[in-house]
């Protein structure tokens, strides 16, 4: 898009928006992929690319950049993983985009199940060399599961990648989808040469910057007198045009029911292909819709404020230990010191000093609309599920806990530390970075995680941010479900096995086995009960 037209877009944008209610110029989505795909780089350059950077370019000045980064736990930083989602709002043309990178290693999916739980969107990253990884399939079937509209940055075309047709072949068969290129590579890795815009033919260089080029139309002659001189384009247009005879057109309905997605080419890491990308947020992303919730969906059109917390988390601020719960609006207009109650503790909270994110950067929010997250300072009143309201009893749906598969007992190596232990567990508990069990029977701290690397995050935040070096040594259970069912069956199951029964964070009864060979073993003895390998935040 030229200047010129990119203003009469924003002008009509504002004169749209006068009209229309707040919420609709929000768009909120996260970042999903397989480890190490770009997420996060793709997260800073979208940052960048918005104009957002201003923000980080005085930070820069106070010698500080590493704090807008939205990896800035140091463990993020010593690994150059992310194991936590982040939050970062910023304007651009007109709109307020509300965007959430996620981690990709599946230790730490439950963060991005939850994450994809607040948003009406998500960006699919995938390496151009690698196509669609394991975790990508997982994350695209909970996209699906909820009908979130998914568009897929093919991301890494400066290394040397898969054939395009192929990559496009893949997405389409892999995940069921229709696919349609939005822009297009002309060669890759070393012979990487750029990107054709397929809207408009514009052409944007290996170094990002917009060529001022375009490709003619396909019936016109000068199309073959390369606007690239080099061998790689022909190939690049045979390939282009095989895929327009191929494949379908967007189509927008298509795309926000969750059967089409378009496909952008780029690399993160060179700023090639951003913008593209998004321009096409804003044009395309959908605003705020229904939040699935208990009795009925919540219309973000409802003039009643409501919101629930999809993660909390401890010690953002080292210098203040504190507390923060992400609250996704999804009705009315909310305003600071607002009085909310928490509908499942029957609690109400004013709320003082609501926040808004860029990374771990913030701002007081004085107003908010459904669709962007606030941020609410607490000290244990709210925790992951929990709905807020102004008085109706909405709850907030889909926001399970996973059965943990490692389980642990924590061992202090300083015995007087137990106090602070206990404070550090029953916080990233309410994290979800673990959760904590209390046996029936003896004192001990047993901790349950979905996969290893969560243990090593756990033990250096309790010692990081709390103080506490511990260490973990088996329990020798390898199993855990949550049991329900009659009171006189529990009674039995609990006289006959006190001493592999255990109480979460919530007083809901566990079993940690010893392995799933005893899990079925007590299935198959008592019938009467569930034993449950996940359970929903209500
Ligand atoms: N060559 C190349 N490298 C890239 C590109 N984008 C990201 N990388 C590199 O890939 C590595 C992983 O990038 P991240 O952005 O941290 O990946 P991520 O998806 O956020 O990773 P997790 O959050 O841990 O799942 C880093 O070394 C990046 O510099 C790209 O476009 N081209
Ligand atoms: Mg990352």
């Amino acid at each position: 898009m030229d200047d010129r037209s990119q203003a009469l877009m924003q002008e009509a944008r504002a004169k749209a928006k006068a009209s229309l209610p707040e919420f609709m110029s929000r768009r909120t989505f996260a970042i999903i992929s397989h480890p190490d795909a770009g997420k996060t780089t793709l997260t800073e350059k979208l940052l960048h690319s918005s104009g957002a950077v201003q923000l980080a370019g005085q930070v820069k000045a106070r010698g500080e950049r590493r704090r807008t980064r939205s990896d800035w736990m140091q463990i993020e930083q010593q690994r150059g993983i992310s194991v936590t989602s982040s939050v970062m709002t910023f304007e651009y043309q007109g709109l307020t985009f509300n965007l959430l990178d996620t981690p990709g290693h599946s230790d730490f999916s439950e963060d991005t199940y939850r994450t994809l739980t607040a948003v009406d969107a998500a960006i699919m990253v995938i390496d151009a060399a690698k196509g669609i990884e394991q975790q990508t399939l997982k994350l695209f079937e909970i996209c699906r599961l909820r009908n979130i509209p998914i568009m897929t940055f093919v991301n890494k075309v400066d290394r040397e990648g898969r054939d395009t047709l192929e990559i496009l072949d893949e997405i389409a068969a892999t995940l069921a989808l229709d696919v349609a290129p939005a822009t297009w590579p002309v060669g890759m890795g070393v012979d990487f040469k750029g990107i054709i815009d397929l809207a408009d033919g514009g052409i944007t260089g290996s170094d990002g910057k917009v060529s001022g080029k375009k490709l003619p139309g396909p019936n016109d002659p000068a199309r073959l007198e390369a606007p690239f001189d080099s061998p790689e384009f022909s190939a690049s247009l045979e390939a282009l045009e095989l895929a327009e005879a191929m494949l379908p057109k967007f189509d927008l309905d298509a795309f926000l029911e969750g059967h089409m997605t378009p496909v952008f080419f780029g690399s993160a890491l060179k700023s090639v292909g951003v913008v593209d990308l998004l321009n096409a947020i804003a044009k395309w992303a959908p605003p705020p819709g229904k939040q699935p919730a208990d009795p009925e969906p919540i219309d973000p059109a409802r003039d009643e404020v409501t919101g629930f917390v999809f993660k909390v988390q401890a010690n953002m601020d080292p210098k203040h230990r504190d507390r923060i719960a992400f609250v996704r609006l999804c009705s009315g207009t909310f305003k600071r010191g607002m009085k909310l109650t928490n509908v499942k503790r029957q609690k109400d909270i004013t709320v003082s000093a609501p926040m808004l994110f860029f990374a771990r950067e913030r701002e007081t929010a004085d107003e908010a609309f459904p669709g962007d997250i606030v941020g609410i300072p607490n000290h244990g009143t709210l925790s992951v599920g929990d709905t807020l309201t102004e008085g109706s009893k909405f709850q907030v749906t889909g926001i399970p806990d996973f059965a943990p598969e490692i389980i642990q007992r924590v061992r202090l190596t300083d015995p007087m530390k137990s106090k602070q232990l206990a404070k550090a567990l029953g916080d990233l508990s309410e994290e979800g970075v673990t959760q904590v069990f209390r046996p029936l029977l003896g004192a001990d701290w047993i901790v349950g995680v979905v996969g290893a690397l969560q243990l090593d995050v756990l033990s250096s935040r309790v010692s990081q941010e709390y103080g506490v070096p511990i260490r973990f040594e088996s329990f020798g259970c390898n199993a855990a479900r949550w049991i329900t069912g009659p009171a006189d069956q529990i009674k039995l199951f609990t006289d006959r096995n006190r001493a592999e029964l255990a109480e979460d964070g919530a007083g809901m009864l566990v079993y940690l086995a010893k392995d799933m060979w005893w899990m079925q073993r007590a299935e198959k003895d008592f019938p009467g009960l569930k034993f449950l390998a996940t359970r929903e935040r209500t």
